[in-house]
């Protein structure tokens, strides 16, 4: 086994991960990422006990038993570029002898599950409904700089969505699927369907304030999108790095949103921290009674 060196996996004095300031016997097997790093009180006051309370940059971690289970709640700020330090740093505590500097020999699988906010992209998916992510679809070229390993479904897929939504010039897009095991939990109050990650909330979401966009159908042509069974059903911006970046680490990861806004019939949430609240109690209850 080579010895990763410190410029590359960087250990703070505490002996904890260089973003995430978490040590690994500080995190939990199963773990919540949320983009807003208000939301993790907002998770851990339901926790029956907190053991753990972290925070560095916009990274808060609470880590606690909940149920009698143990659970890590973790904000990751906005954007895939973060969640490419969330997933490689989750991974090296478990799977990285901090010690030696060695990949562990036997490696550990982790429960990621996204808790966040999105944007509807389909009229029957309306503001204050929850989504369960079939797929994540990336914009974000993030996982084109590591190796992405695509199912020949995924790579038709892909062709099918290049050229029907003529992303051209703009993207090289990949998808990866949610974990099989942890999305048949989240049937009952979700809808499904592929969620499409943006590397921005204006321009890459279509939204047109002072600047034009280079492709002003976007929007219509994700919502008319299908292969198969499968339609978009919402976008938002770290589902498709978690999924395939947890998919070439060996994670199982998922990504449940409360829709915030519809851009078909153009509305805006009247209460979105009660939709988020109402996520939180739903997924803690899933998480109790399913885990
Ligand atoms: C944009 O407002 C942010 O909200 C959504 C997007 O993915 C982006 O991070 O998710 P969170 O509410 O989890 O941050
Ligand atoms: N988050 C997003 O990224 N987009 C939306 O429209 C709403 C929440």
């Amino acid at each position: 086994m080579s010895r990763i060196a410190e410029s590359e996996l960087i250990i703070n004095s505490r002996g904890a991960v260089y973003h995430l300031d978490l040590r690994p016997e500080e995190l939990a097997d199963t773990v919540v990422t949320v983009g807003d790093p208000d939301r993790v009180a907002e998770f851990s006051k339901y926790f029956d006990t907190i053991e753990v309370k972290r925070q560095h940059r916009e990274f808060v971690s609470h880590t606690g038993m909940v149920g009698g289970k143990r659970l890590t709640v973790l904000s990751s700020g906005i954007g895939p570029d973060n969640i490419d330090i969330v997933m490689n740093e989750l991974d090296a505590l478990v799977n990285i002898d901090f010690e030696t500097r060695e990949i562990r020999p036997s490696l550990k699988a982790l429960n990621i599950i996204r808790v966040g906010t999105s944007g509807s992209l389909q009229a029957d998916i309306p503001v204050d409904s929850f989504v369960a992510s079939t797929h994540g679809l990336g914009l974000d070229n993030l996982l084109n700089f590591y190796r992405p390993e695509e199912t020949d479904e995924e790579t038709q897929l892909l062709h099918s969505f290049v050229t029907h939504v003529q992303m051209q010039g703009l993207s090289t897009p990949y998808i990866t699927g949610a974990s099989p095991s942890l999305l048949k939990r989240f049937v009952t109050d979700f809808h499904q369907g592929i969620t499409v990650t943006c590397p921005g909330f204006y321009g890459p979401q279509g939204r047109v304030l002072r600047l034009g966009v280079r492709n002003p159908q976007l929007i219509d042509r994700l919502t008319d999108f299908s292969f198969g069974q499968h339609r978009i059903t919402n976008f938002e911006m770290e589902t498709s790095a978690i999924f395939g970046l947890g998919k070439l680490l060996g994670h199982h990861c998922l990504a449940v949103n409360a829709i915030v806004a519809n851009r078909i019939v153009k509305e805006f949430t009247k209460d979105g921290k009660a939709a988020v609240e109402r996520l939180i109690v739903t997924f803690l209850e899933t998480f109790k009674n399913n885990f």
